[in-house]
């Protein structure tokens, strides 16, 4: 009996690590929430670096390795967020493509995170003219994406 017991704890245990491992969000909601809140972080120093390539901000070479470094650390983070079943109704413009093209979708992404690790070396060269022509080619692949699996 007090084996049966101590069996049945460990269970309840090692499932609920389990369960915790594992969880990821809690409601398609959440998911939703989450990935906005990551595109709106990226929006905001993605436009950091806009006002330096445009001229409307002063170079700054320092304050630009900052905005690429998070850049690349926050564009690591939406996609699995998008790839959650029930979160393409309600408060959200993502296309629910994006599970049927998963490997367009995770694909472009990738083109994505890619691309911003090249604007952070070109960063670290501080050839603005470079700088200017890679910032090109983010932006190209945000909008690119947002062209197949965003409702605009
Ligand atoms: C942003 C934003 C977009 C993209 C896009 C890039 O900051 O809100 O939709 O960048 O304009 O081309």
């Amino acid at each position: 009996m007090r084996c049966l017991l101590k069996g049945a704890l460990w269970g309840i245990v090692l499932l609920s690590i389990g369960g915790l491992a594992f969880a990821k969000f809690a409601t398609p909601e959440d998911a939703i929430r989450y990935r906005q809140a990551v595109m709106t972080i990226i929006g905001e120093h993605f436009g950091r670096v806009a006002a330096v390539v445009t001229g409307e901000a002063a170079n700054n070479e320092k304050m630009l390795a900052r905005q690429t470094l998070l850049l690349r650390t926050m564009a690591a983070l939406p996609w699995e967020a998008c790839l959650v079943p029930g979160s393409y109704s309600g408060k959200t413009t993502l296309k629910k493509a994006v599970l049927k093209e998963r490997d367009q979708f995770m694909n472009k992404a990738q083109d994505l995170e890619q691309s911003i690790d090249k604007l952070d070396e070109t960063v670290k060269s501080g050839d603005l003219n470079a700088i200017r022509a890679q910032f090109g080619n983010v932006a190209r692949n945000c909008k690119d994406c947002h062209n197949t699996f965003r409702n605009l």
